[in-house]
């Protein structure tokens, strides 16, 4: 029985050795990233049983993406090494503020190799949550179908569906991005998302429309990442607040919004209350940062209560 299940397209990301604009950049750093993966990972070290269904090439990079994950303690055993279908790349650009941009290389997605049929029903039926976001679906148009069949499999077994937009871009249109995630809205249990994202979704940034929109669509939470200025949660028609917490350094802003949502699904899994789960969720998050690498920074359990100063590590 897993706690969370997600579906992704990861890739390599090439980490650059400097600042500034990547056509100057002249060495980078092999490592891995991927939204959904990068929310696994998060969920993994905080203790949940976390799995994870991809396609990754049959390639060095695939492997080593493969091996990666299962390090992580997350279950790969709907992952499948693809012949003929490289690993998706991703190089990053990171500016002096920490802000992150992306260059894609993964228009042959090995994750376009999946289909509805094989998802594996009893992946859904022997989880808890399922985790997804606007990024596999904007990957290939193939993979809209994917998630359609992830929700109904979902719906049949009872399983929460949490939803991160997202939105990327340099991947799909607004249009297609809007009409594809407001279509699933419908059976979204949690909603996670940033403001300019709520405004592509609903048209207002205003936050009293927001969340009128999340009552019509019947969501049970929806929760506002803010960045520097925290986060809210809506739920049974209540709004709570609360402010970001302390950063000890930026250095990679890129992942600060996965770490979030794997503390989000942590506490609700956990029954925890709303106050709770965005302090826990905001402390992940200002963690996140301070480390580069899209998935570097994702705490440990102890890690984050020793933060919130409720635990204490002894080195030895
Ligand atoms: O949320 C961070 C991810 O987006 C990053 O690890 C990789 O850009 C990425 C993507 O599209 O998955």
């Amino acid at each position: 029985m897993n706690d969370v299940i997600t579906i992704g397209d990861a890739m390599i990301t090439f980490d650059p050795s400097t600042t500034g604009p990547m056509r100057h950049v002249s060495s980078f750093t092999r490592k891995v990233g991927g939204a959904e993966l990068n929310v696994a990972i998060g969920c993994a070290r905080l203790g949940l049983k976390t799995g994870w269904i991809s396609r990754l090439g049959k390639d060095e990079f695939g492997r080593h993406i493969y091996n990666f994950t299962r390090g992580e303690g997350i279950d790969v055993s709907e992952v499948e090494l693809m012949e003929g279908f490289p690993t998706s790349l991703n190089f990053k650009e990171i500016g002096a503020d920490g802000s992150g941009k992306t260059f894609y290389y993964r228009h042959q997605s090995p994750t376009s190799t999946l289909t509805a049929e094989s998802l594996n029903e009893d992946y859904f039926r022997n989880a808890r949550l399922l985790h997804i976001t606007g990024v596999f679906p904007a990957v290939s148009d193939k993979n809209i179908e994917v998630i359609d069949a992830a929700i109904s499999l979902a719906e049949k077994h009872g399983v929460k569906i949490a939803l991160d937009p997202n939105i990327r871009l340099k991947l799909w249109s607004e249009d297609k991005a809007r009409t594809t995630l407001l279509n699933w809205m419908p059976y979204v249990d949690y909603l996670l998302t940033g403001l300019d994202e709520a405004e592509l979704l609903f048209g207002t940034r205003e936050i009293g429309e927001i969340t009128e929109h999340a009552k019509k669509y019947g969501l049970s939470h929806l929760f506002l990442k803010l960045g520097a200025e925290g986060s809210m949660v809506w739920t049974q028609g209540e709004l709570i607040e609360k402010p970001a917490e302390e950063v000890e350094m930026i250095a990679d802003t890129v992942g600060a919004g996965d770490g979030f949502d794997a503390g989000v699904i942590y506490g609700l899994l956990n029954d925890w209350n709303s106050e709770r789960i965005l302090t826990f969720a905001n402390k992940i998050g200002s963690m996140v940062v301070g480390v580069y690498g899209d998935n570097e920074g994702l705490p440990y359990m102890d890690e984050v209560l020793e933060k919130l100063g409720e635990k204490t590590l002894i080195e030895r």
